[in-house]
């Protein structure tokens, strides 16, 4: 429609913000990108969707030339919205960047998320602070205002730095709160609106459905219903702050567990795309032993539908994996970019995308980094790839160069490359760890266990999974493999997990070969063993075979998040109904009844 206000969009090209385009598409409305600093002129409404870092962000603008231009187009009170970086930048500063300055439009700094927590089992949260949270509104709404944030919404939040916000202490930064959000004992600002300025630390773009009412509401309302001077004093006199009253009324929402569905995906015989699913990690069908052969890679669907299909039950995330990356992974040979591009479409949750993440080389010579083989997908609509294989070789030889007595980072590794330019919440490391037994009916088992994976042994007979009965008398350690569990390495599933946290992994996507379809359930050991040795967020996976499995993993242990494969596409646990049941169980569960 022409007679609609023209809307720009800026981006400094830092990640995922096809999501944000696919969505204002979805409900109807069209933009332009800010590409010269006369656009800025033109534009009656700005949406600054920033990704990745604040410095990066803020940098970027400078070498562009549109710093002082956003300066101003904010000064001039039209109507701007910033969603994640893009509301941090309209403060003074940020602890990520401390060299550069933000926007200023709110002089107050963005700090770090504290990591020793008293409300968190075992005393320290995770940071990132990743998936679903509530938010509560802190002044009395005015009648002659749209509603943006929704008090009893959840929506999808992902960051380390956040504004902390104390009342007593930051009565001049309360004019422009318009939520807070709790993260362990912390309250940080959602949301903030004061004037023509609107930002969310969450991302719309993500929150299902209610990330996108919010966004038509910003979208439905005049240039004129949203724009306004920034004066802080203005708000004081006009509505009333009930922070404290909302928070006794409603106890304030907890960050929910988030339920991950999986998507192994690769081309069967004749050629198709199609989501597989293992036992073992082997994906074809089981053929007679007397007719011989290999029998079809078993097909469960299409990626896209069955993306929708999760998207539709509430799944929180959805992950896909390219599962025969090692054999060819030319960019342009990737089958995924097409898959992602069309789920980020109509599936306003985030994607992960897996599986050849890593240095390749075209077929006609050109050399491909990890890093733009990672930023082809951001492009396409994924907001964290997975890195598996090269993550292996990646801590392998980081500690290979810390014996020898060398620098032990080297910047260079893909996880370093990406998590430098899109962030680390952006790269998740996916492990495929198996169990390796140890005799301990021997006497002198542990003089002959290798000394180097003690960190990792588990004795049965103090383990806390399921099969504890089948287990006693034995210890094992988790030992890591590579190219879809084919090949095991001397790395143990600890000195993985630290390892890429160390090299700026933001999350850890676990596996167990040992599990993997087995429906037994998560190894619940191997989960605690690893949450416990890193502070970034974990996702269980391999073993679901009922809702109770998730229950189990998340009171046992304190990962964030559990993620199936097979009885979601097998429909034996629909994913509704895994999350109406954690809901049941008291369990923080993001749902509401379609
Ligand atoms: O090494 O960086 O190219 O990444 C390859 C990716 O593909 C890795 O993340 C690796 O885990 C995955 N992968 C490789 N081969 C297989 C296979 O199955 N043959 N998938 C495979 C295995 C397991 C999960 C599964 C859970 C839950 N990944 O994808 O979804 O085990 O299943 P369940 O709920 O049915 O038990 P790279």
């Amino acid at each position: 429609r022409t007679d609609r206000p023209r809307l720009y969009l800026l981006d400094y090209g830092a990640g995922n913000v096809r999501s944000l385009a696919n969505s204002i598409h979805k409900l109807g409305y069209d933009f332009e990108w800010i590409q010269t600093v006369g656009d800025f002129d033109k534009a009656e409404k700005l949406i600054f969707p920033g990704v990745g870092s604040f410095g990066h962000a803020m940098r970027s603008l400078h070498a562009k030339g549109l710093y002082e231009p956003l300066i101003q187009y904010i000064r001039s009170g039209r109507p701007y919205f910033g969603i994640c970086i893009g509301m941090q930048a309209l403060f003074a500063s940020s602890l990520e960047s401390p060299d550069v300055q933000g926007l200023g439009a709110i002089p107050h700094p963005v700090t770090k998320f504290s990591k020793s927590d008293t409300v968190v089992k075992g005393g320290s949260k995770s940071v990132p602070h990743m998936g679903w949270n509530g938010v509560w509104r802190c002044w009395e709404e005015q009648a002659d205002k749209a509603e943006l944030v929704l008090d009893d919404e959840q929506y999808y939040f992902v960051h380390s730095y956040r504004v902390a916000f104390d009342p007593s202490r930051d009565s001049d930064l309360a004019p422009y709160v318009h939520t807070l959000s709790r993260y362990g004992d912390e309250d940080f600002v959602s949301s903030v609106r004061l004037g023509n300025v609107f930002g969310t630390q969450f991302h719309p773009e993500k929150s299902g459905p209610a990330g996108l009412d919010l966004l038509r509401r910003w979208l439905d309302s005049s240039p004129e219903a949203l724009s306004g001077k920034i004066d802080p004093e203005a708000v004081r006199s006009r509505t009333k702050w009930v922070d404290e009253q909302v928070k006794q009324a409603k106890q304030p929402r907890r960050l929910t567990k988030r339920i991950v569905a999986c998507l192994d995906v690769r081309s069967n015989d004749n050629g198709d795309l199609v989501v597989t699913k293992g036992d073992q990690y082997d994906v074809r069908e089981k053929v007679d032993a007397q007719v011989g052969g290999a029998g079809d890679v078993r097909n469960l669907g299409k990626p896209v539908e069955l993306a929708q299909r999760y998207y539709h039950e509430m799944a929180d995330e959805i992950c896909f994996l390219n599962i025969t990356s090692f054999r060819n992974s030319a960019l342009r040979d990737q089958p995924m970019l097409e898959v992602v591009r069309a789920a980020a479409e109509t599936v306003f949750v985030p994607l992960t995308v897996g599986g050849g993440i890593k240095d390749t080389v075209d077929p006609d010579g050109t050399s491909r980094s990890a890093l733009e083989v990672a930023g082809a997908y951001f492009r396409s609509g994924a907001d964290k790839v997975s890195i598996g294989s090269e993550a292996v070789i990646a801590v392998e030889e980081m500690m290979q160069r810390e014996r020898a007595g060398e620098q032990a980072m080297t910047g260079k590794t893909g996880i370093e490359t990406i998590a430098e330019g899109y962030g680390s919440q952006a790269v998740v490391v996916s492990i495929d760890p198996k169990r390796v037994y140890v005799d301990t009916t021997d006497p002198e088992w542990k003089s002959k266990f290798p000394a180097a994976h003690l960190d990792c042994l588990i004795v049965g007979d103090e383990a806390i999974s399921t099969t504890r009965e089948e287990e006693r008398g034995k210890a094992w350690w988790y030992q890591c493999t590579i190219r879809g569990g084919r090949e095991v390495r001397d790395v143990d599933v600890v000195q993985l997990a630290r390892g890429v946290e160390r090299l700026g992994a933001g999350e850890i996507l676990l596996n167990s070969v040992d599990r993997d379809g087995s429906g037994k359930g998560f190894d619940t050991d191997l989960v605690r063993l690893v949450k416990r040795s890193v502070s970034i967020p974990v996702v269980a996976s391999s073993g679901a075979g009922r809702a109770e499995d998730f229950e189990e993993v998340f009171d046992q242990t304190d990962v964030e998040a559990g993620l199936a494969a097979g009885i979601f596409h097998r429909k034996e646990v629909p994913l509704e109904d895994v999350k109406k049941y954690l809901v049941t169980k008291g369990v923080p569960t993001r749902f509401t009844e379609l």
